[in-house]
């Protein structure tokens, strides 16, 4: 579908600037360089600095999804769902985004603060990079988006006209779809290396799987607890290595915000942290690399819950007991786990794939993809028992020992 509005592109992007009240003297648009560097599914993206190393970041939506072309018409209004994910982030934990420079509606552009010398998340940890504290961060942002836009600080008036204003129904959708249908069913849209066929199908052959998954898909659609980022995957995160060795870290592209379930934030991030266990092992990394990563999940609990326990103590309205917040806790823990799974297979078998797996050479690809597949399979059957972080990380043990001592399916 051909764009109805001006598509940016680095030679116009000064004019653009120039054009924009609320961008103006952030940068010096006559000696300004431009690059594109959108390497994401869906947006342009555009990083400028000038002469004096100021910059912008610019993202564009396209009306349509940029990994599949123009057959896949996608509303370009989702550049109002990401301000508002934005704007909410910048009232919870300003600290943890780029700043915010507004939105323009009118040709779908989102403008922030230029990361200069930050990276993809993902990328680092692929090259085994250690970057201590962001797991922490991450417990910290979803705390703090989920309890300030949710019913625990929130009148209910409130909530519900911000759960209706930011319905993101084409989104939702292509997660409804891309996480929790196709990768259980043939679809065009699926694909994986040959050696992992027999997983794949003893997977959609597992009745009490495809069941839980639809529990979590259930829940995606109708447990509208709070403004979630929904997206919140490793290439999600941009991170830097501060001058005391620990890491720092910023989320970004929250297009994909709606009122969610609270687990599913978290479990993107644990579904994420799963492939790059799966990459360390076949690749052989450290045992310190190894072990650092084993510990991420839990430093990204044990943060979000810490913070919300801290948040607590701000709640209003005394519906809201101690006692139920054990319980919710518990219940996000189960989330987020099952979450994770769901998260973790899609990437293995769907579309939009991740490249802590994707560049591996085959036959290892084959081999972190069956580590994957069976650890997040476990994750969403075995949630309620499972109950917390520490023991959903012992399934990943338990299976890369399997693997390694058995191999893969064969086709029987
Ligand atoms: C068609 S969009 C594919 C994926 O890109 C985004 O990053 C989301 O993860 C989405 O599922
Ligand atoms: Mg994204």
């Amino acid at each position: 579908m051909a764009a109805d509005y001006e598509i940016l592109t680095p030679a116009t992007i000064p004019a653009y600037i120039d054009s924009m009240p609320n961008l103006a003297g952030i940068v010096d648009t006559s000696t300004l360089e431009v690059t594109e560097v959108g390497d994401g599914n869906l947006n342009l993206v555009f990083v400028c600095q000038d002469a004096d190393g100021n910059g912008i970041c610019l993202k564009q939506s396209l009306p349509y999804v940029r990994l599949v072309g123009e057959a896949w018409p996608l509303t370009p209004e989702r550049v109002i769902a990401e301000a508002r994910g934005f704007a909410a982030a910048a009232e919870s934990t300003p600290h943890l985004i780029p700043d915010y420079y507004g939105v323009d509606e009118d040709r779908h552009v989102l403008a922030m603060e230029n990361l200069m010398g930050w990276e993809i998340w993902r990328g680092k940890l692929n090259d085994g990079f250690i970057h201590a504290g962001v797991a922490a961060l991450l417990g910290e942002y979803v705390a703090n988006l989920a309890f300030s836009t949710s019913v625990f600080a929130l009148d209910q008036m409130v909530v519900k006209e911000r759960t209706a204003e930011a319905i993101n129904p084409e989104l939702c959708r292509i997660t409804e779809a891309l996480v929790f249908t196709e990768p259980y069913i043939e679809h065009d849209n699926n694909s994986f290396v040959d050696e992992l066929e027999p997983e794949v199908m003893a997977l959609r052959a597992d009745d009490r799987l495809r069941a839980e998954v639809g529990m979590m898909k259930y829940k995606f659609m109708t447990g509208a607890e709070a403004l979630i980022h929904a997206d919140l995957h490793t290439g999600s995160v941009m991170v830097m290595m501060k001058d005391d060795g620990t890491g720092d870290g910023r989320v970004i592209d929250p297009e994909f915000a709606y009122y969610g379930p609270v687990g599913f934030d978290l479990g993107a991030v644990f579904g994420n942290y799963l492939a790059a266990r799966a990459r360390a092992e076949v690749v052989g990394r450290s045992d310190e690399f190894k072990d650092w990563l084993a510990g991420l999940a839990q430093e990204t609990w044990d943060a979000f819950e810490a913070e919300t326990r801290r948040l607590w103590e701000t709640r209003p309205d005394a519906t809201w007991t101690e006692s139920f917040l054990e319980s919710w806790l518990i219940q996000v823990a189960k989330d987020s786990i099952g979450f994770g799974g769901c998260k973790g297979i899609r990437r293995i078998i769907g579309l939009a794939k991740v490249s802590d797996i994707e560049t591996l050479p085959e036959d290892q690809r084959a081999v972190a993809a069956t580590i994957v597949l069976r650890t997040a399979s476990t994750w969403i059957k075995e949630r309620d028992a499972l109950v917390s972080v520490a023991a959903s990380n012992e399934v990943f043990d338990s299976v890369v020992a399997d693997v390694m001592a058995n191999g893969l399916r064969t086709k029987s």
